[in-house]
């Protein structure tokens, strides 16, 4: 069957990827239709060779929609989810909006595919950190048993946005030129105050808690034990942007279950998991990077090494494109293992 498939956020840095990604994996569509707010509406995307008009979002956009990609932002899907859901659409999430809804799945399909069958109509995409982390994890916690988790991250700006991506770029210009600049848009566009992020580090990625965690590290905390169905495993996130366009990088500490673990068997577990490229070889200096990991969709992991005081301990390094594997990819993904699953009417 060819569906009819809609793409809200359609102009969007995550949106663009998803249209690309569709294209790509030759998904069935029949009808493509493509959403966003009024203000991007009346723009023009091309899809397998043709224009197609962007329209604005509006809840008759889903009447007749089988699938709907939302990555406009959780205030529109908040607002517009649940109406394509009434019209018949199975929704994919990709914003933080429906996450840690208890009726709702958060999916990985290398992790937890299975909680696909019993979703309401909205299935949620996690956060890209959240994600790559737990392909990797996934496989550990199979072999070895999985406990404690303590993660650092070195952020790519485009998990901000189009507008961030913009002004790391007219920032670094400015700086080498001599110019001056105003930060609007980073770390947090809504938050009072903003820094420069060309030639800088900012351990800031979303608003501040109560607790001192930021939302970005409570989404990794509270996603992990989700997707992983692990409340019980401990995990702590500091969340870091640093001035690279695309590519997510994660130092991640793990303690397995299992005594007398080795890193080569850590090695051999992840060479054969689903979705992971081992990256490791530091004869050969070869370590995952964002800048080989951009355009690709799976997980690259290296520097995989038993800690030097903690017999159960283990860090590794992991990397993957945040806009594929973090969103488009696994939004795309999860609609081609409901159609698998025969979970599309
Ligand atoms: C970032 N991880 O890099 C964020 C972007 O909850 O889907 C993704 C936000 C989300 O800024």
């Amino acid at each position: 069957k060819n569906l009819h498939v809609a793409v809200v956020g359609a102009t969007g840095a995550v949106g663009q990827q998803m249209i690309q990604t569709l294209e790509k994996r030759n998904f069935p569509i029949g009808t493509l239709t493509l959403l966003s707010s009024e203000r991007s509406a009346g723009k023009k995307v091309m899809f397998k060779g043709q224009e197609i008009e962007v329209q604005a979002a509006k809840p008759e956009s889903f009447e007749t929609v089988d699938i709907a990609l939302f990555s406009a932002g959780g205030a529109v899907s908040k607002a517009l989810a649940p109406e394509a859901v009434k019209r018949g659409a199975i929704v994919v999430d990709n914003t933080s909006a429906f996450r840690m809804d208890e009726n709702v799945p958060l999916v990985v399909p290398e992790v937890n595919e299975e909680d696909l069958k019993w979703h309401n109509g909205i299935i949620a995409n996690p956060n890209c950190s959240t994600i790559q982390m737990v392909v990797a994890l996934e496989p550990i916690r199979q072999a070895f048993g999985l406990k404690k988790v303590i993660v650092s991250t070195y952020q790519a700006v485009s998990g901000a946005g189009a507008q961030a991506i913009t002004e790391l770029k007219s920032q670094a210009k400015a700086i080498l030129e001599g110019a001056s600049f105003t930060p609007e848009i980073l770390p947090v566009k809504s938050d009072r105050k903003h820094y420069q992020m060309a030639f800088n580090v900012i351990p800031q990625i979303d608003k501040f808690q109560d607790n001192g965690f930021t939302f970005e590290e409570i989404k990794m905390i509270n996603e992990t034990k989700k997707i992983m169905h692990m409340p019980e495993l401990e995990v702590a996130a500091t969340c870091v942007r640093i001035p690279v366009i695309t590519g997510h990088s994660e130092s991640v500490y793990i303690e397995v279950e299992k005594d007398a673990v080795s890193a080569e068997e850590i090695k051999h577990v992840l060479k054969e998991a689903p979705g992971i490229v081992l990256q490791d070889d530091p004869s050969e200096q070869l370590y995952p990077m964002p800048a080989d990991c951009e355009g690709k969709s799976e997980v690259f992991v290296g520097r995989i090494r038993k800690d030097l005081d903690r017999d159960h301990g283990f860090h590794l390094w992991i990397v993957s494109d945040n806009l594929l594997k973090g969103a488009a990819w696994n939004s795309v993904q999860i609609a081609e293992s409901l159609l698998k699953l025969g979970l599309v009417k």
